[in-house]
């Protein structure tokens, strides 16, 4: 008669038990990796696009010769711009803005044809400014008018004849680009490394600065590019070359203050907290347009996601799991004794 099976003294659970245990306990080297990896997620805030900036009124003089100075204005797309015109002359003269983009009027038209093509295609702004007076007129420039022209014309008869016409030049597709930083009691920027990209230059660049700590600092940034500050030079320095931004940043945690700024081109921009001691105690940061900034600082090994040990984790839990799965079900690995016994 063929054998009794062995006693089931160890069950199949049992007899997979280890090889379960094993599986997790080597996939669990992935683990601390992941716990890792959340912790660094804040280094590299991403940068959407935001509100407006305000801008502050754009001054048009107006004068008798007959000229606007300037005569070439540059607005930003998706903003109220607002003119300030302002008549240093003794005749009128009007603000009048034509409502098709990209066209240049020909000063040979006469007043009449001027005063035609005027009605057929309407006007963004039509603004008469007595001699001495001033007036402010706003257009709202919205993002579809990025790099349109619009010429401004004087229909005093014979003025836009005369050269009294300039042009809005509107620059850039979207409002400010926005991003994040904060500051902390142990002199640091958190991160200290900021990225702005955009498709065209000058752009906008909003970055909201959040006090996580009870200390005031500034976020004060440099106007030039790659150039590097030291706590020796930076006053004087900045004496020289103002600032692009500078604000402070008030003491308390959770107080913010927006740095709201032009970024002419592409480089890095370093910037630094202006209060005594900060800067030295290694209060600084740099800000990356355009240009990819250095990887991440490594970060201690247990901190870091690595695909293999992810993978490798997987791997062996699955290897194990299938072993476990085997010996629970086919009963022969490893062999028990009382198995053994049998062959
Ligand atoms: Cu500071």
């Amino acid at each position: 008669m063929k054998a009794e099976p062995a006693p089931r003294s160890v069950g199949p659970l049992r007899r997979g038990a280890p090889w379960f245990v094993a599986a997790l306990l080597l996939a669990s080297i992935g683990l601390p990796a992941v716990g890792g990896a959340f912790g660094h997620i804040a280094s590299m805030p991403e940068v959407g696009y935001a509100r407006p900036l305000a801008a502050a009124p754009l001054v048009v003089n107006m004068t008798d010769q007959p000229r606007f100075t300037p005569a070439y204005l540059t607005v930003a797309a998706g903003n109220n711009s607002t003119f300030d015109l302002r008549n240093v002359g003794a005749y009128n003269h009007t603000f009048t803005v034509l409502r098709q983009p990209d066209v240049v009027l020909n000063t040979s038209w006469s007043p009449g044809e001027l005063d035609a093509y005027l009605q057929q295609n309407g006007t963004l702004a039509n603004v008469s400014v007595a001699g001495g007076a001033s007036a402010n007129v706003s257009i709202e420039f919205n993002a579809s008018t990025a790099f349109d022209s619009f010429e401004f014309v004087s229909v005093v008869p014979y003025q836009f004849q005369a050269g009294m016409y300039g042009f809005i030049n509107v620059s850039s597709t979207a409002p400010g680009l926005v991003t994040y930083d904060n500051t902390t009691d142990s002199y640091s920027f958190v991160p200290d490394v900021l990225v702005a990209n955009s498709t065209h230059y000058p752009f906008n660049l909003d970055v909201l600065v959040t006090n996580t700590g009870a200390l005031g600092h500034t976020f004060t940034l440099a106007a030039q590019s790659n150039y590097t500050l030291s706590p020796a030079n930076f006053t004087q320095y900045f004496q020289a070359h103002p600032p692009l931004v500078s604000v402070n940043v008030p003491s308390g945690a959770g107080s913010t203050v927006w740095a709201n700024f032009t970024v002419a081109g592409p480089g890095i921009y370093q910037y630094i907290c202006e209060v005594s001691g900060h800067f030295a105690n290694g209060m600084t940061g740099n800000l990356y347009v355009g240009i990819a900034p250095p990887p991440a600082a490594p970060a201690p090994s247990t901190a870091v996601v690595q695909g293999w040990i992810l993978v490798g984790s997987g791997v062996l839990l699955g290897i194990g799991i299938t072993l476990a799965a085997m010996t629970a079900y086919m009963g022969r690995f490893p062999p028990s004794e009382e198995e053994g016994a049998h062959h």
